[in-house]
């Protein structure tokens, strides 16, 4: 018989012990969404800027078929320099667990994981969503499935513009999950401030979003995730006309190479950055970085409502 599957890092057993806030972190984007070795430094200050945020990091991945919550320094180098590691989603965590195997975990699998063991809130780079060729091959993210019967609140810098991002936030408002713009009334672009597409919802501060959390969880509906879509900074974004040159280009190699399915992405984002001179990476760590850190001050706001209600 299977002895329980998830495994606590002794930082996070802590936290949890004294009521601290805990942030989980994505690993699908340190194994398998940023180049080598930025990936691993990535990593380790993601954690870094959790912990200075007065919270409790929670890097969370399948290790050898145990689903870790929690990595020491040891087991992040192996998500972000481990080859052959898998690319595992909600569905396929069972088989993991089941045949032993190592893998990072997307958005669902991250999201549900991090419910199961009661972290409320993750931080991540970009969300999955609709694929711009939906139509043909119905590519739709597991995220955006597993968002709207899992109760946490994900921060995250929109959706990446290689994906269909007015349908992607169809989506979500056919699955009824609610999205907030952070100090913004635009959902985000991922690499750049404003995707152009108006947000029904804004909120100004971290407090602000505890209590649509508390909200939430005192309306007691079927249990959906929280979005809080925070923009990356306008002094750090890619350079919108660089971004819209680059990106058709990318489609167009893309549809000329005969690229499909799950190659698709990362040709595209390859791509990005080769022909961005790298401004899409440093784009995307920006966003990264402040998603943490917003992460970090939402976990210690909704924390401290709990204290103060009990
Ligand atoms: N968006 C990014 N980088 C990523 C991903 C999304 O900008 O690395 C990853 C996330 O882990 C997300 C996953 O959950 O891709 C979605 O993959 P799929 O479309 O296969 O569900
Ligand atoms: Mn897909």
């Amino acid at each position: 018989m299977m002895t329980t599957p998830l495994q606590l890092s002794a930082e996070v057993r802590d936290a949890f012990e004294r009521g601290r806030p805990v942030v989980a972190l994505e690993s699908t984007i340190i194994a398998h969404g940023l180049p080598r070795p930025r990936n691993l430094e990535l990593a380790g200050e993601l954690e870094e800027l959790v912990r200075s945020g007065g919270a409790v990091p929670a890097t969370i991945a399948v290790l050898d078929g145990k689903a870790r919550i929690g990595l020491g320094k040891g087991e992040l180098e192996r998500v972000a320099l481990q080859d052959g590691l898998r690319k595992l989603g909600v569905r396929d965590l069972a088989p993991a667990l089941a045949l032993g195997t190592s893998g990072a975990t997307t958005v669902s699998g991250t999201a549900f994981l991090a419910a199961r063991v009661g972290i409320r809130v993750f931080a991540t780079g970009g969300l999955g969503g609709v694929h711009r060729d939906w139509v043909a091959d119905q590519d739709e993210s597991a995220d955006l499935g597993l968002l709207a019967r899992t109760r946490v609140t994900v921060v995250c810098a929109g959706v990446k513009s290689i994906l269909d991002v007015p349908a992607t936030l169809q989506r979500l408002e056919t699955l009824s999950v609610p999205v907030v713009g952070y100090r913004t009334d635009a959902f985000p672009g991922f690499y750049l401030h404003s995707s152009g597409l108006p947000l029904d919802w804004t909120v100004q501060s971290p407090e602000q979003v505890a209590e649509v959390m508390r909200a939430q969880d005192a309306l007691g509906r079927d249990a959906s995730a929280l979005v809080v879509a925070n923009p990356v900074p306008r002094s750090q974004q890619l350079d919108p006309a660089l971004h819209d040159r680059v990106l058709a280009e990318a489609l167009e190699a893309a549809r000329a190479a005969g690229v499909r399915g799950q190659a698709v992405t990362p040709f595209l984002l390859a791509h990005l950055v080769e022909h961005t001179a790298g401004a899409s990476l440093e784009a995307n760590l920006a966003a990264v970085r402040g998603n943490v850190r917003l992460a970090a001050a939402i976990a210690a706001a909704f924390a401290a409502t709990r204290a103060a209600r009990p």
